[in-house]
């Protein structure tokens, strides 16, 4: 008995100790990261792309079957997408609390971001580089910080100056920005809504790491 219960407790430091350093280094080392970005619908409508570079943060967005013309598209500060109105999703990403816009001078949002074009056939593009961001750590400028982000696209274009959203209108897609290729795990452990929807369902939220929300890790039952 007094054996079993050594072992267990061993297992339990190694493992810990095993899975905290694997996700302490990904977390210092993250360069890229993803968001699928749906209709209110659910419809898959585009992705973004986001990797470390030039000082910044590169995104690059395609969207597809979005009604023409020009749309507002924004980083925004919590990683919840819940359609079909994509409130959950908050405000714009502004860690450094600045007002709305890239013409304002008391701008602007780290969130903020061009305008993005789309064509006659639903489809469109978008590249920006963002100064102001980093993919790294969970620090306050970080995609990964506490509650994570996501990207929103609206219904109208962004005027770049009124605050606090820039006239932009209703959101009509939304994308949680996760962590390279399997980024769910990421965000979702700082997100305490994310959490609670995970202790709530019986599916675990981390299969791929060996944790099961409800049992701790495998083979430690509630002790561990
Ligand atoms: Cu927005
Ligand atoms: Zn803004």
């Amino acid at each position: 008995m007094t054996t079993r219960t050594f072992s267990c407790a061993a297992m339990t430091v190694l493992l810990l100790g095993a899975a905290c350093g694997t996700m302490v280094s990904a977390e210092k080392s993250r360069k890229t990261a993803t968001a699928g970005i749906k209709d209110g619908k659910g419809q898959n409508v585009g992705q973004a792309k986001f990797k470390t570079a030039g000082g910044g943060v590169e995104m690059s967005v395609t969207v597809m079957n979005l009604s023409p013309g020009v749309h507002a598209i924004h980083l925004h500060e919590a990683g919840n997408c819940d359609a079909p109105g994509f409130t959950t999703a908050g405000g714009h990403f502004n860690p450094a609390n600045k007002q709305h816009g890239m013409q304002n001078p008391a701008g602007h949002h780290a969130g903020d971001l061009p305008n993005l074009t789309v064509g006659a056939n639903g489809k469109g593009a978008f590249k920006s580089t963002i100064q102001d961001v980093i993919l790294a750590g969970d620090g306050a400028t970080s995609l990964f910080h506490a509650g994570g982000t996501s990207v929103v696209i609206h219904e109208k274009a962004d005027d770049m100056k009124t605050d606090p959203a820039g006239n932009a209108g209703v959101r009509i897609a939304c994308g949680v920005i996760q962590y390279g290729q399997a980024a769910a795990a990421i965000p979702a452990l700082h997100n305490p809504r994310n959490a609670e929807r995970r202790a709530s369902s019986s599916t675990p939220g981390m299969t791929g790491t060996g944790w099961s929300s409800r049992g701790g890790w495998p083979g430690c039952g509630k002790s561990c």
